[in-house]
């Protein structure tokens, strides 16, 4: 049977070519270069379950670990885990308590993708706290990937979800202070946490990702960032990996850079060089990267994982054995 052949007989659970701890690339001559494949033989189920999301959520990233470890499902987990910051109103960058756009409407966008390659989204929801828990519900209930605005919303209450102000006290006064100069400038770091991009393996090695989020504060009303879009604020695919994005939107959409890391995966690159490869991507068009935040998690199908950024000050949290840490990315602009 010729390669070609055989690639197209195996099926998407994966027979495999690949063996070692790391995911090999097929990379013969010939034209046709084949994906890797992953033999389920070859990863040690022993190291799961593992969650990592961005930055330092370490309540939303035990929340999901403990799920995990008590053997629920990767999309599961992760959804649960980023509730936890979906709630929690003193964070202004993610769900009930995000920062409005300038015009005093806190809209969220989320979506999530589980290890069979389903994706559901939400778009500039109002209204409505657990947006990744809706975005599955487009996923499994709709015969649709992408709701927005008014229909996500309306068919969210259709679903049991409640009718919450998202807007609080502390936003509203932080916008006033804003519109004093109105200067629209998405700040780095924003009290070092940010929008929560989640992915998770489970204990039978599956892969599923969430990313929610309130988007940049004081956007333009209708503005929609990279987190709810397939391939650019998320990407799984469970025979290779997964990647997640925060930061600047615009750069991450523009690059579609989740998807880039798993197929750079998909190539052989390790998840750290993926990240780094979808950052340079990044800072080699744009020479205005100074002025901007951009950062990556991803994980391979072997737990393997990886973050990058281009300014100092990001990190990943990753649960693993139990024991849930913080670990400080590198970054591209050094001195
Ligand atoms: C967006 N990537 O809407 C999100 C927001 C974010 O740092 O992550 N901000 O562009």
């Amino acid at each position: 049977m010729d390669r070609r052949k055989f690639i197209k007989n195996t099926s998407i659970t994966g027979i495999a070519v690949a063996s070692g701890a790391a995911i090999s690339a097929c990379n013969s001559s010939s034209e046709n270069k084949p994906d890797v494949v992953i033999t389920p033989k070859s990863v040690d189920k022993s190291k799961f379950p593992i969650a990592i999301c961005t930055w330092g959520f370490v309540d939303a990233n035990a929340a999901a670990g403990e799920a995990l470890s008590k053997n629920k499902k990767a999309l599961d987990a992760a959804i649960e885990g980023v509730a936890v910051e979906e709630e929690n109103i003193k964070n202004t960058t993610v769900g009930k308590g995000g920062a409005p756009d300038r015009d005093g409407n806190v809209t969220l966008d989320a979506c999530v993708m589980d290890s069979n390659g389903n994706y559901g989204a939400v778009l500039a929801v109002e209204n409505i706290t657990n947006v990744a828990a809706l975005a599955c519900k487009v996923m499994k209930e709709t015969p649709h990937v992408m709701l927005a605005g008014k229909g996500a919303e309306e068919f969210g209450y259709s679903q049991g979800f409640k009718k919450e102000n998202l807007l609080t006290e502390a936003s509203k006064e932080a916008l006033e202070k804003w519109k004093e100069t109105s200067e629209y400038k998405p700040i780095i770091n924003i009290e070092n946490h940010d929008t929560i991009g989640m992915l998770c393996i489970d204990k039978d090695g599956d892969i599923a990702g969430v990313c929610s989020t309130s988007g940049l504060a004081y956007k333009m009303k209708g503005r929609i960032g990279d987190s709810a879009i397939i391939g650019s604020g998320l990407f799984v695919d469970n025979a290779i990996g997964a990647a997640v994005a925060t930061g600047m939107g615009e750069e991450v959409l523009k690059t579609v850079g989740s998807f880039l890391i798993v197929e750079l995966m998909r190539q052989g690159k390790s998840p750290q060089e993926a990240c780094e490869e979808a950052i340079h991507r990044i800072t080699t068009k744009n020479d205005k990267y100074k002025n901007f935040q951009v950062a990556y998690i991803a994980i391979n199908k072997y737990g393997e994982t990886g973050s990058y950024c281009i300014h100092e000050g990001f990190s990943m949290m990753k649960y693993q054995n139990g024991k849930n840490e913080n670990i400080k990315s590198d970054f591209y602009n050094k001195p």
